[in-house]
Formats: structure tokens, sequence, C-alpha cells
């Protein structure tokens, strides 16, 4: 019943243009939700498919969006968050939002302002860092204490060797499953994914590097590989930071606009809730992070 109001009184606003009747909807369930900006100025926004009317939201946060996994609600003040309902005597493309410069056509024929109401903006990130295992293979603990679990840390146990060098990289049992026949260098058990003295030799691998970030260098005895493989070899200097660590994210958003009341004049629309909709991937990219090294 209130929806079926709501269609009376849009349809009774019309307005002429060169002799037209433009009747407004408000239909934007159909369409999908385009975004656009940057930190300090984002913009949400929808098209109907008759392609002349719009419903946009402005975010003026100074935060980066889309980077981890977040709730944003914000107050639509009019000012930095504000809501627009557009009615344009012709149709409107993305770059009437997204150009730097408007375009001076099509013309704003019916304007609705958002006074009051609110936004909630979810944003779901996924982190992957590549490292041959999957995230159900992996969980997300975080036996090296750098911060980073498991399944978007690509050097699970802090030995500043990457699992990926530390899994079954040889596929010798012919599976294709890294966990199925993992290296255990040393045969205790541990595979050397999650090993922090890969050979056993007392000396941790992160130690047997000559002081640099990167174990997998150096190597005293050829025919034997690096030192942290190699148990005869036992050289320690002591190094307690970690090795730069990258992953992979992608991000997908909802928005929900509620208590939205827009005013245009006497005239006024009300939604308790408007669904905006979703975009998948509106944010994908590569962290680079050097965890710092626990205290203790
Ligand atoms: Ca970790
Ligand atoms: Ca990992
Ligand atoms: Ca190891
Ligand atoms: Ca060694």
């Amino acid at each position: 019943m209130k929806k079926l109001l709501l269609l009376v009184l849009i349809a009774s606003l019309t307005t002429c243009n060169d002799g037209d009747v433009i009747v407004t909807t408000f239909n934007f369930n159909s369409v999908n939700l385009q975004s656009c900006g940057s930190s300090g100025g984002y913009l949400f926004f929808k098209i109907n498919d008759g392609g002349s009317e719009s419903i946009s939201l402005r975010l003026g946060t100074s935060a980066e969006l889309f980077m981890v996994s977040d709730t944003l609600v914000s107050t639509l003040d009019g000012s930095s968050n504000f809501v627009n309902y557009r009615v344009f005597d012709g149709a409107v493309s993305s770059d009437y939002f997204c150009n730097q410069v408007p375009p001076t056509q099509p013309v704003v024929t019916i304007e609705y302002v958002a006074q009051s109401g609110t936004s909630t903006l979810i944003t779901t990130t996924e982190r992957d860092d590549a490292d041959g295992l999957s995230r159900e293979q992996e969980g997300s603990g975080d036996p090296d204490g750098d911060g980073l679990a498991n399944f978007f840390d690509f050097d699970d146990d802090g030995d500043n060797v990457p699992t990926i060098l530390e899994l079954d990289t040889e596929n010798l049992d012919g599976d294709n499953d890294p966990l199925t026949n993992p290296l255990d260098t040393d045969g205790d058990k541990i595979p050397d994914y999650l090993d922090t003295d890969d050979d056993g030799d007392g000396v941790l691998t992160r130690y047997e590097a000559d002081g640099t970030l990167d174990p997998t260098t150096i190597i005293t005895d050829p025919g034997e590989g690096p030192d942290y493989l190699n148990s005869v070899i036992a050289n320690e200097v002591i190094i307690d930071e970690f090795r730069e660590h990258n992953y992979n994210f992608d991000s997908d958003i909802d928005l929900v606009l509620s208590n939205l009341i827009l005013i245009n004049g006497e005239e006024q629309i009300t939604r308790e809730t408007l669904d905006m909709g979703m975009i998948e991937s509106i944010l994908t990219g590569n962290i680079l992070v050097t965890p710092a090294f626990p205290s203790n």
C-alpha cells in the first residue's frame, strides 16, 4: 500500500520539456550500482533503464575505502555526505557522474535532495597469498605471530623462506596436492613450511642466512644445498626481522540507504530501506607489508 501511494505521488509529479511530459518512476531495482571517485569524494550511483533518472550518493570520507572488510555508516548531512535523486531531459551516462567537469547536457529537470538518512557501506575483502595452499588448507592461525593469518601469509612459519618453496615442490607423489607429501627435511613430522628449523641442526632457519633476509641464498656446500637445509652446517647469525610480504586482495561492496527522506520543495519521497545493490571486485590489488617482529 505504501508503495502504491508512493507511485501515485511520483506519477503526479510531471514537468514539461519541449512539450514532452516526463513522469518520474523512482525505480532502480533492476539496474546495477556503479561507482567512481576516491578518498575525499566517493560517488555511488544508479541510472535507471531509460537513462533519464538517477539516484546518487556522495561520501566525503577521507578514508581509503575498499581495502579491508569494514562497515561504514554515514549520516546524510547534506554537505559532506548527500543523496540526490534527479530526472534529466535526456539519457545520462556514467560520464555525467565521473568526469571532473560534468557534461552540460542532459539538463536536470527535477531534483530531490536527501534531507536526512543513513548510508551503510559494507566492504567484504578476500585476501590470498598465492603460496600454493588454499584458504581451507591453511586456516587463519598465525603461528609466526607476524599478524598475518596463514591464508594471507606467504611465509607461514616466519623463517624468511616463502611457503611456496617449502611445500612438496617436486610433486613426487604426482597428486598435485602439496599437503599429502609435504617437505619435511629433518623428518620431525613438522612440514618445512611450518618448521622454523628445517634441517633440525638446532639453528633456526632464519639465523642460517648470514644476517640476510633470504636463507635460500646462503650455500656453503653446493652439493647439499642451502645451509638451512644442511644439518652439517650450523652457522648462526641472529636476525630477528621478517622479510617483506605481499598478498592479493579483492573487495566487494554492498550499499544500503535507510530512513531516507528526499525533498523537492513541498514534495517528499521517503524510503525506510533502499537497497542500492552490490559491486563485485570494486577494488583488487596487491599489498606489500613488512610485518613487525614479535617483541617476545
Ligand atoms: Ca603469520
Ligand atoms: Ca600462507
Ligand atoms: Ca621452514
Ligand atoms: Ca643447517
